[in-house]
């Protein structure tokens, strides 16, 4: 029987906030310094603010089957040494669940990978609608000027598993090259 009745939420399309407020989580640099590959760039851009690097507003939604998470998130603009903002990146959980990203503002890369090697990545832009399929650990990088703002949906049992994207890194990043965003290779080994 349904115990649950419809309702709506506002997206404001420019900033990505979502009303009436929902749960906001804030990433600055300090917390996810680690994830950058140069750290002496992470560490000096540290002595002055502590910069917002993404948002992200969730609709809270029961975390059970049957049921579909959805949020919006928000990289702002900006790098660190040469290497463009982006968010931790994750697998989730339950890993035979998928993901959608709809992209409504700004410019992007969404870096895919799995965990036996195989890597991927879309350019997200406005009205690009992204398909993760299960299995695959993703993470988004903000390449342009302005902050990038994209929709995610996804199963509402998916939860998150930062911790294998931590001990392992991901095998793709996305730097300032001479000719604009370049998805290079992580140098070396997979393990750090
Ligand atoms: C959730 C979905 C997004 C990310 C958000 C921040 O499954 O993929 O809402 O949570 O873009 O990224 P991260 O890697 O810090 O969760
Ligand atoms: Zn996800």
């Amino acid at each position: 029987m349904p115990d649950e009745n419809p309702f709506q939420t506002l997206i404001e399309l420019k900033t990505g906030v979502i009303s009436p407020p929902v749960d906001h989580v804030i990433r600055r640099l300090s917390d996810i310094k680690t994830i950058f590959r140069d750290r002496d760039a992470a560490e000096q851009a540290l002595t002055g603010e502590d910069p917002t690097v993404y948002e992200v507003y969730n609709v809270p939604v029961p975390e059970e089957t049957g049921q579909l998470q959805h949020c919006t998130s928000v990289i702002h603009p900006g790098a660190v040494g040469d290497e463009y903002h982006m968010t931790k990146g994750h697998y989730h959980a339950r890993r035979a669940t998928a993901e959608i990203y709809l992209c409504l503002r700004g410019e992007g890369i969404l870096l895919m990978e799995t965990e036996d090697g195989r890597t991927a990545h879309l350019r997200m832009s406005p009205g690009t609608m992204s398909y993760i399929p299960p299995f695959w650990a993703h993470r988004t990088v903000n390449t342009g000027n302005a902050p990038l703002v994209f929709v995610g949906v996804y199963p509402g049992n998916a939860g998150h598993d930062y911790g294998s994207v931590a001990r392992i890194g991901f095998r793709q990043r996305v730097i300032k090259g001479p000719d604009g965003p370049q998805v290079v290779a992580e140098e070396g080994a997979v393990r750090r």
